[in-house]
């Protein structure tokens, strides 16, 4: 009955409906993956290619850590599946006290989902509820942030702001609106770390709240460094400035830190590096270091403590199935020991600096328009060939896999984000590629 169906020669007719990802030409020419170790992958022909891209901004402690892997094997064969609805395992309990004891003062609380988009949902509604709870039902406004991105449901799709994961799925989350981003090439290009100029435009919301009026907005939701819209690192200032006009209008911050959370940018999380505290913030990716699906929502005590001043009962209406799935937990506390036996949350501050300078050596490079970079996060944005936005960036990074490194690329920006076990030989090789690719690219 168990009996393995091997793959066709061509998968062209292949049963996967790939997700985000052009099918027709995919299957035409497939790039498999079938095995990971540390920096690598490799290939199902058998070619090692190094991983510029943490799988897919989540390996941030490396593949396959022996760790991990045996936290897995054992929950596996121990507790499969346990409800988590009027029903509770230990390692739940156990995998929320460790994320509270690295999150900033003050955020003990954890609400467990399975994947960065449920987290940006189970937010924008906590928000929601939270303000309901306390006598201001009349705030239903969500504020998002042109180029930013929260998943794919529907909340997270409403807020987010890339045109193209919007404009097939109609109407939306009615109350949403958004505020500009905050990507200027004209004054930020080729900058280092955070931009000098564009502070204002957190100023936007102050536009949002005349429009509006400011007491019908529940929150902002943005995330601290925009990764999927192509690493758009937040002016000087700016995000202290988003803080003060919430804190002016009692309008929740939401960061959602799915890419930036577990020591991409030098620190456990973006709000310590930034120095910024939200009030909500959504975690997922290196909460296992990818190995199980998982996210999370981060609320801050005097969040949680609302809902439990309300009377005795069921204080939130929401859940998944798999909320603190056992596997998922088992995978998160070993991965939390990966990143503090080998202090790779905060090993992007040590390693930044070289990161930096490789990635911006790549200035004056073939197409390259901006180069930007914070933490061990960057992209180089290039010059669209005319008549066909994409094609360049994906011909570079067709040529840079060949080469055997695999990184992102999204519309004319390729981006990079390797595990935070990268050593500085291997961030060479990466930008090395990158420049031969582009080179050869036309
Ligand atoms: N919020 C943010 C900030 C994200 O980066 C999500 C929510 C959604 O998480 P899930 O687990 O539902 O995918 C993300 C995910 C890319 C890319 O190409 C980025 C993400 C996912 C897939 C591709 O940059 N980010
Ligand atoms: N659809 C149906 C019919 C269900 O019964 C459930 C959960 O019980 C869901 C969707 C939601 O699934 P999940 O909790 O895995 O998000």
């Amino acid at each position: 009955m168990n009996k393995r169906i091997d793959l066709p020669a061509s998968l062209e007719a292949s049963a996967f409906w790939m997700p985000f990802t052009a099918n027709r030409q995919f299957k035409k020419a497939p790039r498999l993956l079938a095995r990971a170790e540390g920096m690598y992958y490799w290939t199902a022909d058998g070619r090692q290619v190094l991983d510029g891209q943490a799988g897919l901004w989540c390996v941030n402690a490396g593949h396959c850590r022996p760790k991990i892997v045996a936290a897995v094997q054992k929950q596996v064969a121990q507790m499969d599946f346990a409800p988590t609805f009027n029903m509770g395992h230990p390692i739940g309990f156990e995998f929320a006290e460790r994320l509270a004891r690295i999150a900033p003062e003050r955020f003990s609380r954890v609400f467990f989902t399975n994947s960065g988009s449920e987290a940006a949902d189970t937010a924008l509604k906590i928000a929601l509820a939270y303000h309901r709870a306390r006598g201001e039902g009349q705030r239903f406004r969500l504020i998002g942030r042109e180029r930013g991105y929260h998943g794919v449901n529907f909340g997270g799709m409403a807020v987010g702001g890339i045109p193209a994961n919007r404009k097939a799925f109609g109407p939306g989350v009615a109350g949403v609106d958004h505020i500009r981003h905050t990507h200027d090439l004209q004054k930020n290009a080729f900058s280092k770390g955070q931009p000098q100029a564009g502070a204002e435009f957190a100023d936007d919301l102050e536009r949002l709240c005349t429009l509006h009026d400011p007491s019908s907005i529940a929150a902002v939701i943005v995330e601290p460094v925009a990764g999927s819209a192509g690493v758009l690192v937040p002016p000087l200032g700016y995000l202290q400035r988003l803080r003060e006009i919430c804190n002016k209008h009692g309008i929740l911050l939401i960061f959602d830190e799915v890419i930036t959370g577990f020591g991409r940018l030098g620190q456990p999380f973006a709000s310590q590096r930034f120095g910024v505290m939200p009030d909500l913030f959504t975690i997922a990716k290196g909460m296992t270091n990818g190995t199980v699906p998982m996210g999370a929502v981060l609320a801050k005590d005097s969040i949680y403590d609302t809902f439990m001043d309300a009377p005795e009962g069921i204080e939130l209406f929401h859940g998944y199935t798999y909320s603190a799935h056992p596997l998922a937990c088992a995978a998160g506390i070993a991965t939390l020991d990966t990143y503090d036996e080998e202090g790779l949350l905060t090993r992007g501050s040590a390693m930044q600096k070289h990161f930096e300078d490789a990635i911006h050596a790549l200035k004056g490079a073939r197409h390259v328009i901006d180069v930007r970079n914070l933490g061990l996060m960057g992209a180089v944005e290039l010059e669209p060939r005319p008549n066909a936005p994409g094609k360049r960036a994906y011909e570079a990074f067709l040529k840079a896999f060949e080469a055997g490194v695999l990184v992102r690329y999204t519309g004319d920006i390729l981006a990079f984000s390797p595990p935070l076990i990268v050593e500085k030989p291997q961030i060479e090789r990466i930008f090395q590629t990158i420049r031969d690719a582009l080179q050869a690219t036309g």
